[in-house]
């Protein structure tokens, strides 16, 4: 079996520090579980775009327009290339939701009957493509293709796809209509009425149970996606019949494709403070002039607070200016929680520390933290790795920090008992608003078990001196304060306590008993 490309391999160092440079392919499959080959034929009228799509994936085809009308790629993909060219084979690996698979795409025939036939067999998946400039294309997905395809394949899931996306928007452009006339003085001018909508492409994939999904081999729009998508259909199908493999149970169903395009119209200054509220939360600088910009870019991003202050701009009721702000305060923290922490999406640095691994993005820790924006920008080497060892510190420490640097919160698990490796770090790093944080949950934890009036001899004890030492004094006198009101208990139960402590802490605390010595 071939090896997977160098891209997938770094993906495996990401994901398991444990894989070393020198590593050989046939190491990587050790660790590499399962790799599913997944078959995916595209069908559909000649011309709609059929044979572009897949050398756009599979040869990593970039062409300019008049290159794309110029020229023609004839259908040889009926066979199957892979057998024949190592470097098709190599770019036919992709990970799709943690899974290892190796994408084939058998290209069709629009318009041989006897080819498609052999094609069909033992595919996992089908692209039935039209063109959205060709409503004849889109009429025969439903009255021949589909019905061809049900025949071949009762059961294997459809993505239909619409092809040729640009057109939507270049349609009427003069260089795009000269060089059609150049091309060939009978070619057909596009009309807008000839345009298949986005809504129309959606209904008629309800209509034969597909997903809908666009493409531009011109603007690379949606290829990804395209194929990404059509996996997942593949493997969730794989999944329902081989339910006991472990490597399937991640995929998730197929995304929705994000319309981008109306970006292009925003002017730069819309979006940066678009892009500047999604980063900060603050609509500060937004002025009367690209509202109507800023309007566009919200209801594409559907946020209910960012629709209210875009609205209430030039107007001036503060308090609720403030708390839509705080509102989405809170949802960006809980997203930064689900997406960094819990999902671990994008991670680009990974912590070795004494126990174990922590998973973290540096943009984020650089603006969060001093230290760490020193020393990932300075010049370093950790300022490239991707693995970094952080000696001396535990996971469950670590965690904690990288918790509060996402969510300016103090994580449930911190505990009276796990406290001090967390305020270690917190003075290591030089951020007295984690110390803070910390001392106040832990002072709140401690007052409600002195409440149920339960000793804390041994908690405050083990806690006073370290905190001294990294900084933490709003505890370490809360601490100080509990053993002088205890005094008197504590020197005739568990003198030893008093007698272990450096000798400048036991003169204090007797000097300051409470009630005083008589
Ligand atoms: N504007 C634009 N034109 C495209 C795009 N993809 C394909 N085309 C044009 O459509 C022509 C036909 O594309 P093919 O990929 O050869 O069509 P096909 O579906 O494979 O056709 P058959 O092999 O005959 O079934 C190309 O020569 C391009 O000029 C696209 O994304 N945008
Ligand atoms: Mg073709």
């Amino acid at each position: 079996m071939m090896s997977p490309p160098l891209s997938m391999l770094r993906k495996y160092k990401l994901l398991d520090p444990n894989l070393s440079e020198g590593m050989s392919w046939q190491n990587v499959d050790e660790f590499n579980t399962r790799q599913e080959t997944v078959k995916c034929v595209v069908v559909g009228d000649t011309a709609v775009g059929k044979t572009r799509l897949i050398c756009a994936r599979t040869c990593n085809a970039y062409l300019t327009l008049p290159q794309m009308l110029a020229t023609h790629i004839p259908t040889v993909w009926a066979i199957d290339q892979y057998r024949i060219h190592k470097e098709v084979l190599k770019r036919s690996w992709m990970i799709v939701d943690g899974v290892n698979v190796s994408l084939r795409l058998w290209d069709t025939f629009g318009d041989h009957e006897k080819d498609r036939k052999f094609a069909f067999g033992r595919s996992d998946v089908v692209l039935l493509c039209f063109s959205i400039s060709s409503p004849q294309s889109f009429k025969h997905c439903k009255t021949k293709w589909f019905s061809e395809i049900r025949q071949y394949c009762p059961n294997v899931p459809i993505v239909l796809v619409g092809c040729k996306n640009d057109l939507r928007h270049i349609y009427r452009d003069e260089r795009f209509l000269e060089l059609c006339r150049e091309k060939s003085p009978f070619v057909r001018i596009i009309q807008e009425s000839d345009l298949i909508t986005r809504e129309q492409g959606r209904q008629l994939a309800n209509e034969i149970g597909a997903f809908y999904y666009e493409s531009s081999v011109l603007t690379q729009y949606g290829v990804g996606t395209v194929f990404e998508n059509a996996v997942r259909l593949a493997l969730i199908a794989r999944r329902q019949q081989r339910f006991w493999v472990k490597s399937l149970r991640n995929v998730t169903s197929p995304i929705l494709q994000v319309t981008l395009p109306t970006f292009v119209r925003l002017s730069s200054m819309s979006v940066h403070c678009f892009l500047r509220f999604l980063y900060t939360g603050d609509l500060s600088i937004i002025t009367n002039e690209i509202k109507e910009d800023l309007k566009t870019a919200t209801n594409f991003a559907d946020i209910v607070e960012l629709k209210v202050l875009v609205n209430n701009i030039g107007k001036n009721n503060l308090d609720e200016k403030h708390a839509l702000r705080d509102e989405f305060y809170k949802k960006l923290i809980s997203n930064l929680k689900k997406i960094c922490l819990n999902e671990q999406l994008f991670v680009d640095v990974i912590f070795k520390v004494d126990d174990g691994k922590c998973y973290a993005h540096r943009s984020i820790l650089m603006a969060r933290c001093a230290v760490m924006r020193a020393m990932f920008g300075g010049d370093f080497r950790e300022s490239t790795a991707e693995i970094i060892p952080f000696p001396g510190v535990t996971k469950e420490a670590f965690d904690i920090f990288l918790h509060y640097l996402y969510t300016d919160c103090i994580d449930e698990n911190l505990r009276i008992e796990n406290c001090l490796p967390v305020i270690e770090l917190a003075n290591r790093l030089c951020l007295p608003r984690l110390i803070s944080l910390v001392e106040l949950n832990v002072v709140q934890k401690l007052s409600a078990l002195k409440a149920k009036g339960i000793s804390l001899n041994e908690q405050v004890f083990k806690l006073l001196e370290p905190c001294q030492v990294h900084n933490a004094d709003q505890l370490a006198e809360w601490c100080q304060y509990y053993i002088i009101i205890q005094y008197q208990d504590i020197s005739l139960n568990s003198p030893k306590l008093i007698r272990c402590l450096h000798p400048d802490n036991q003169a204090y605390l007797n000097k300051n008993r409470w009630p005083p010595a008589q």
